[in-house]
């Protein structure tokens, strides 16, 4: 095992990787921006180094300053999170060529997965289902409306480079196309500095359901089983819960082994997620993968009773993989929350400020994973996710019980602050959501809307997230809470306390 790392991440998960080292007798190196100064992790690891200002270019995504942090302090490896350079090839290329062992993926299967049109192809080689779509990316105008005719229409135009929702636009009729096409092109290119785009079948009112896999370099590997992370507003995930509901064994096991097989095809190695759109006749079809840490990962964590970052702690020092697929076993049911500081009343706008109370909740099976403390000050600098509030229960009424019992006792106040708890709640709510029939548009019906898919304005906006709304013609945007839906919600303040 290291005798020390570096971790090159904020906040919440920063904590949660610190957690892990120190379980596993691991020294811990933070780094921090300035506006990171007092934050959490600055106190728990056992050094810390601030590497820039507060703009994350210049500190959590500046490799320069991260691999000088690691130099100058002895770190044997470098923990990336998830977000900024979690998932950046070229930053695990410096690391290696700086004798730091990246964790996670190798550069190779990170490019070649990063590539999602390359992903698309290699998982159709592994013997994964694919939504209908081209085979590679599409070049030219009149080839890719080829395509889009023998596919079929509603039809979506996503870039190579993107994932995670972002540069994707949705076309739901052949006059449209040629327009939408060249928009996504040229927007691709000023986003990822990549052009190229490849076709999908656009899968109407799927569910999201994404499998946990670890590979250790060995060609060991094994599923941790799946989470249903359905509940999303433009493309920021709302509640997340494991295993996906309302699914039959047979499915979710066929899912689980297909993920699988794909990871091990790929040679990846560590920590991974792929993500799959699973249909109303329980039909699933590969999307991408992620390579990384994600942030619903301790709902997996909670029904498998594997840490995942142990695991990628050991399988990055080199142990193999400790764990048999027959070894997993999955139980009972978790639900995560993720509380954001943003008024849901407002279009989920960030509502920075400092915490002048902040009582997290407890009690039996429920965790709490948050950077939170009172008197932290939330800035504006980064993603507004404050607390992860995760339960598990054998069941799901129970560990929905539990849910709605946690959030209940979540006091989180400050002056302008306001938290996504409400709106959580209102989620929890939900009679399709109770009954575990529920898809992508859960969150738009919620917010008024009428389950609409991304239209194609808002979705060709291959912007990143923050400067997406500004980059959409107000006609076109879906408001987060139109007036009919935002008159028709009591005007809840952001604490339980003060809505009953
Ligand atoms: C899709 C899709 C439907 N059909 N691909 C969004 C995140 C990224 N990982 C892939 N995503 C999707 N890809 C095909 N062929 C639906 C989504 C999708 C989604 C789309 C619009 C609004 C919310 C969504 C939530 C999850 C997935």
């Amino acid at each position: 095992m290291f005798e020390k790392i570096l971790i090159a991440n904020r906040g919440e998960i920063a904590l949660r990787v610190a957690r892990a080292c120190r379980e596993l007798g691991v020294r811990t190196v933070a780094v921090y921006s300035v506006a990171d100064r007092d934050s959490a992790v600055v106190r728990l690891a056992d050094e810390a180094v601030c590497i820039g200002p507060p703009e994350a270019r210049q500190s959590y995504r500046n490799a320069a300053a991260i691999v000088e942090a690691a130099r100058r302090t002895g770190a044997q490896a470098v923990h990336p999170g998830y977000g900024f350079l979690s998932e950046d090839a070229d930053f695990a290329e410096i690391c290696a060529d700086n004798g730091l062992v990246f964790i996670g993926p190798s550069p190779e299967v990170m490019l070649a997965l990063g590539d999602k049109a390359r992903a698309r192809a290699l998982m159709r080689e592994a013997g994964l289902p694919l939504p209908p779509g081209s085979l590679a990316t599409v070049e030219t105008a009149a080839r890719a409306r080829d395509v889009a005719d023998e596919i079929g229409y509603p039809v979506i135009i996503k870039c190579a480079a993107g994932g995670g929702g972002r540069g994707m636009t949705v076309v739901w009729s052949a006059d449209e196309f040629g327009p939408a096409y060249e928009r996504t092109r040229i927007a691709a290119q000023a986003v990822f500095g990549d052009d190229r785009v490849y076709l999908e079948r656009y899968l109407v009112q799927a569910r999201h359901v994404e499998v946990q896999v670890l590979c250790d370099g060995y060609g060991n590997g094994v599923h941790l089983g799946t989470r249903d992370c359905s509940v999303q507003r433009r493309h920021q995930k709302l509640v997340e819960e494991g295993p996906a509901p309302a699914l039959s064994a047979n499915t979710l096991d066929a899912l689980a082994g297909s993920a699988l097989a794909g990871a091990l095809r790929a040679g990846y190695t560590g920590a991974g997620t792929f993500e799959f759109l699973v249909d109303e006749a329980e039909r699933f079809s590969f999307i991408e993968v992620n390579c990384r840490i994600q942030v619903e990962h301790p709902v997996t964590e909670m029904i498998s009773g594997v840490d995942l970052v142990h695991e990628q702690l050991h399988i990055a020092a080199g142990v193999p993989l400790r764990l048999r697929q027959e070894d997993v076993r999955i139980s009972g049911v978790a639900v995560e929350c993720r509380v954001n500081v943003e008024d849901p009343d407002r279009g989920f706008a960030p509502t920075p400020g400092r915490l002048s109370r902040f009582v997290p909740p407890s009690g039996p099976f429920t965790r709490v994973d948050t950077h939170g403390y009172p008197g932290y000050l939330v800035g504006p600098y980064y993603d507004s996710l404050l607390a992860k509030v995760v339960v598990w229960a054998p069941e799901r009424d129970l560990a929905l019980g539990r849910m709605e019992r946690a959030l209940h006792e979540f006091d989180v106040e400050g002056p302008g602050v306001r938290t996504t708890i409400p709106f959580l709640r209102r989620v929890l709510d939900d009679a399709g959501f109770r009954k575990g029939r529920y898809s992508t548009g859960l969150v738009d019906r919620l917010l008024g809307g009428a389950e609409p898919p991304p239209d194609p304005v808002r979705a060709g906006s291959a912007v990143p997230e923050a400067s997406a709304a500004a980059a959409v013609p107000a006609a076109a945007a879906v408001p987060a809470a139109p007036a009919v839906a935002r008159s028709a919600l009591p005007t809840t303040a952001n604490h339980p306390r003060r809505s009953r």
